[in-house]
């Protein structure tokens, strides 16, 4: 799977906005995460998960910035990743089933911050481009 031109181009062009709030929206997405699919805070055992925590706040702001690292690297998402692939595989183990409840959580808060630029193609990009990151850092599971 990979991202057509004008899919890129629309994931270049909403990235300039989000990474002006980077920090807000990481912990956004967290949060989000951890309200509606609490199961998911089995892997933060050692975390104050509470909202605007600052352990929640530092670890949202290091998944957008490695997210900046995918959107900078749209023709190489796994190189980028490389390392995180294989911390969440190896070191971290989470279950794949959690990318995807991750990735929707990043695309909400997206769409609720900047509803203008989140036509059904800008959410079709995202989506999709969510969707490579999370099988790049689930890759090493198989
Ligand atoms: Ni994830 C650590 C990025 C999905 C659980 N994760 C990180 C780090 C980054 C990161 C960056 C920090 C690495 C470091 O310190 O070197 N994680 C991402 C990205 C996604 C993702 C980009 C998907 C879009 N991680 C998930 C999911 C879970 C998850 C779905 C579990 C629900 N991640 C963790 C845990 C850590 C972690 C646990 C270690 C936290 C710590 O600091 O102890």
């Amino acid at each position: 799977m990979s991202l057509t031109r004008s899919e890129q181009d629309i994931i270049t062009s909403i990235w300039a906005k989000v990474s002006s709030q980077a920090n807000a929206i990481g912990t956004e997405a967290l949060e989000r995460l951890f309200a509606s699919h609490p199961q998911t805070k089995t892997y933060f055992p050692h975390f104050d998960l509470r909202p605007g925590s600052a352990q929640l706040r530092v670890h949202g702001s290091k998944v957008v910035a490695a997210v900046g690292d995918a959107v900078r690297s749209l023709d190489n998402i796994a190189g980028a990743l490389a390392r995180l692939s294989e911390l969440h595989a190896y070191v971290l183990r989470v279950d794949p089933v959690n990318f995807k409840l991750l990735s929707h959580c990043l695309l909400v808060t997206v769409a609720a911050r900047f509803p203008a630029d989140f036509t059904a193609e800008a959410h079709e990009a995202w989506d999709k481009f969510l969707s490579i990151v999370s099988s790049v850092l689930t890759a090493k599971y198989r």
